[in-house]
Parts: structure tokens; C-alpha cells; sequence
């Protein structure tokens, strides 16, 4: 059942360009901070579930991804990872939460992430800086002067005045404040949020119509739900309104409410993607929310079909363009072979289900600065599969091969943004034993 369900969603964004819930499937991600910059579009800002998992510990790498219709996705690739963390525990692991702001022309990145081996003692809220809103980021410090058990989750408000505000928190506790102009300080010192009820974590501010709403994750055991609450001034007192998003079947949630060419969104996360069920195996998605009259906000209705494209669609993901790389035998190794004879006389790679089986692409052409590149992996799948990718030697881990229905319908695609050298002179190497998975060809494209 649910596996019919996925491929009628697949088939339906293809073939009338719906998005699809999870709507980004290539690797799972979580805690969506959705931003709509100057340049009109819209970024996700999640963290990063790492396959396998092992409780949140091993999350890491963030990506971000961009869109202008909601329905066409880019991974912008990856902005920030535990290793660049100068202060950051030595064990690295633990990207969770982030959010993005945006001020006198540098993008914030804020992110949770301790300092320490005894991880839940020890968050702090790192900071990383970029003129650019999906690439370039500089890790920095953190925010002094912030501290506790369980504080994590940054999100920051910039109110139609210009000020921003601050808030974070969890287990129970959830705090706001102002930033100074520099973004990187707390003015003043922080409070509690007053009139929250069973908050857990996951705070996100937002405006409309001159009033302010805070959503956050309460302590639904098992399922958490988002609530909200409103009030006239951006740091409360709050007036709790009730669960707007209920449970997503993953225990935790994690959500941020964007208005986006005249609508309105919620972005949050489900663990519906997850072959094991695993409740760290997240995935994004997205639906609309809507008021009614007097603020309140309806109860989100949860989709598999998603929404539909905001405004019109210029098709400008890079995913499935660029440059086509075949496999030739000479770059198969172990259990790799080359099959045919589907309906078209389509050759392709098959013997994936064992991990004795590679796939070696050379010569891959990164353009002539090098820099960021959306790899795309063409294949076809019988069930939920993995392939491991290597990139120039780099391990960048699982990519899902969602299901296409049947191993010869090459309608799947798996894609990465990954950094690539100058030229000819890139190495991609696909490596099997997570699943079957038959792959037709690689495309690669440069992101400018
Ligand atoms: O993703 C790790 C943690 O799980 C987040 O920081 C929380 O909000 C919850 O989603």
C-alpha cells in the first residue's frame, strides 16, 4: 500500500508537475527552516539525518535547498559540517536544527551543536556567515551567554521594523531575546517565553497581519504535535491556540510557516521515506496551512501529493540535466554487468543488491572553475534501495533509490550537489549492497 501510494505520487509529479511529500528523498533530512530571500526564491534550511542512523549522534553536513515554484528543488549542497567547527565536541556528529537570517547584506546560519562530549550539556549556537545565501559560508564562534540542559533549535525573527529577535530552546524551556545589530549578540538578556503550553522544542516565529505567532513541538510521547500560540509583541506574553500540525508518525517535529507568492506553507518533517521505520530517518515536506478569519490557524491537512507549484514553473532544477556519462564495461567492477533489453533495447548497469559491485565514472568534466555540481543518478529500483557514492575519493555516503515500481522503469532519480574539480579530472564512483538497483546513467551538472 504504501508503496503503490509513493509511485502514484512519483507519477503524478511527473507527469502533471505536483510536488510530493517527502519532497526531497535523495537523503533524508529534517527540521526545515524555510526563508524567501531577495532574489524571490525560496530556501529550506534542514539539518541532515545521516543513514544509518544512530540516534540524532551521528546528524552532520548540512545542505540547503532552493526553489522557485515549490515544485522544482535544487540542492544547493553542502554549506557547513562538524569537522569545520573550531569549538565544537572532537567526536563532531550533532548538526541539529538550524535556522538562516539575513541582514545588511550577509546571510546568518545558526545551528546547535555542543561543544563537548557530554553532548546535552554542553549546546552552544554556532554561527557561520556568507554573502550568499546557499554557498560560501565561513564558520565562526557562538553566541555568548547562552547555555542549559537540552538548548537547541536557533530561530531567528526579523521583525517589518528591521529588529531581530532570537529565540531557542528545549526540554521544556524555551527562551527569546534580542540580537544586536551585529546578529551574532544577544542585547539585553534572554527570557522565557511566557504562555507556552507543553512545549518541548523546534520554536519559529513568525508574522501576519500585525500579529505574532510562535509554533513549536510539544510532548505528545511518541508523536510530537506542533502547537501554537500568538500575541501582540514578538517576545509574548503568549496566548496558546492549540495543535495546528498533528502527530506526522515520527516521534519528533519540527516545523517553520513561510508565506510564499501569496500563500501560505508549513514545512516540517515525517519518517515516511524510512525503509526501517526509523524515527532518525527523516524526510521534508511540505503543505499548505491556512487561517481563518479571526488568526487561528486550521489543522494541517498531510499530504502524500503535496502542493501545487507557487506561481509559474520555470523548470530550473538541475536535477536530470547537464552532461550524460554511460557506463562502459572497462568501468565495472565486481558483480556490476551491463543488462538490456527493456522495452526501448535500453542497456543499463544491474548487480547492485551486492556490495562486491562498482561503478566507475572518470573523466567527469567539472567545468572549467570547478565548484558545486548536482549529480544525478538515473536508475531504476523494485523496491527502496541505496547506493554509496564517492566523489573524487570522498566518501558523501547513502543516496535512496526510492522505489520506481519495477527494475526496469528508469524513471528514478538520486541526486547530490557535490564539489568538483576544474576539467576532466573528476572521479565518481557508485558502489552497491544496499538494494537493487539498476542505473541507466549519470548526468552532472554545474550550479553557477
Ligand atoms: O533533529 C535533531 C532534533 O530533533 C532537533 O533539533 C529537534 O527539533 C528534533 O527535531
Amino acid at each position: 500500500m504504501k508503496r503503490s501510494i509513493f509511485i502514484f505520487a512519483l507519477l503524478l509529479n511527473i507527469l502533471i508537475c505536483y510536488s510530493q511529500n517527502p519532497f526531497i528523498t535523495s537523503i533524508y533530512t529534517a527540521d526545515p527552516s524555510a526563508h524567501v530571500w531577495a532574489d524571490g526564491r525560496l530556501y529550506v534550511y534542514p539539518s541532515h539525518d545521516i543513514d544509518p542512523a544512530r540516534g540524532c549522534d551521528l546528524m552532520d553536513r548540512y545542505h540547503v535547498f532552493s526553489t522557485d515554484d515549490l515544485v522544482n528543488w535544487r540542492d544547493e549542497g553542502e554549506i557547513l559540517r562538524s569537522s569545520q567547527v573550531s569549538w565544537g565536541r572532537k567526536e563532531g556528529g550533532f548538526m541539529w536544527a538550524p535556522d538562516c537570517a539575513y541582514k545588511n547584506g550577509t546571510y546568518y546560519f545558526y545551528y546547535p551543536h555542543p561543544s563537548g562530549t557530554d553532548w546535552n550539556k554542553t549546546w552552544k549556537i554556532g554561527i557561520a556567515t556568507s554573502d550568499k545565501p546557499a554557498s560560501g559560508f565561513t564558520p565562526g564562534g557562538y553566541i555568548e551567554g547562552l547555555s542549559g540542559n537540552a538548548m537547541i533549535d536557533p530561530a531567528v525573527f526579523i521583525d517589518t521594523d528591521g529588529l531581530a529577535y532570537f529565540y531557542y530552546g528545549g526540554g521544556s524551556v524555551c527562551q527569546g531575546g534580542k540580537l544586536k545589530d551585529n546578529m551574532t549578540e544577544i542585547n539585553g538578556s534572554m527570557q522565557n517565553m511566557e504562555g507556552l503550553v507543553d512545549f518541548h522544542e523546534a520554536a519559529w516565529v513568525f508574522k501576519r497581519n500585525g500579529l505574532y505567532y510562535l509554533t513549536y513541538a510539544d510532548n505528545t510521547k511518541g508523536q510530537n504535535q506542533l502547537r501554537y500560540a500568538t500575541s501582540n509583541h514578538p517576545l509574548g506574553p503568549w496566548k496558546h491556540q492549540g495543535v495546528f500540525l498533528g502527530q506526522t508518525g515520527c516521534d519528533t517535529n519540527h516545523g517553520s510557516v513561510v508565506e510564499y507568492k501569496g500563500k501560505w506553507y508549513i514545512f516540517y518533517h515525517n519518517q515516511s521515506l524510512s525503509h526501517t521505520g526509523h524515527g532518525n530517518l527523516r524526510s521534508i515536506c511540505v503543505d499548505y496551512i491556512h487561517f481563518n478569519e479571526d488568526g487561528t490557524i486550521r489543522l494541517v491537512e498531510q499530504t502524500k501529493t503535496g502542493i501545487a507549484p507557487a506561481g509559474k514553473v520555470v523548470k530550473r532544477s538541475d536535477n536530470g540535466k547537464g552532461a550524460q556519462y554511460k557506463a562502459s564495461k572497462a568501468s565495472l567492477q565486481g558483480t556490476a554487468a551491463v543488462a538490456g533489453g527493456d522495452a526501448n533495447g535500453r542497456q543499463y548497469v544491474t548487480g547492485f543488491g551486492s556490495k562486491e559491485a562498482a561503478i566507475e565514472f572518470n573523466q567527469v568534466d567539472g567545468g572549467r572553475q570547478g565548484g558545486r555540481a548536482t549529480l544525478t543518478i538515473h536508475y531504476a529500483a523494485p523496491a527502496f534501495a541505496r547506493v554509496k557514492l564517492f566523489v573524487n575519493n570522498a566518501d558523501f555516503s547513502l543516496l535512496n533509490t526510492v522505489t520506481t515500481g519495477s527494475p526496469t522503469a528508469f524513471i528514478g532519480k538520486a541526486s547530490l550537489t557535490v564539489p568538483l574539480q576544474p576539467g576532466k579530472s573528476n572521479t565518481i564512483r557508485i558502489i552497491g549492497g544496499w538494494g537493487e538497483v539498476n542505473i541507466d546513467h549519470i548526468s552532472v551538472c554545474p550550479i553557477r
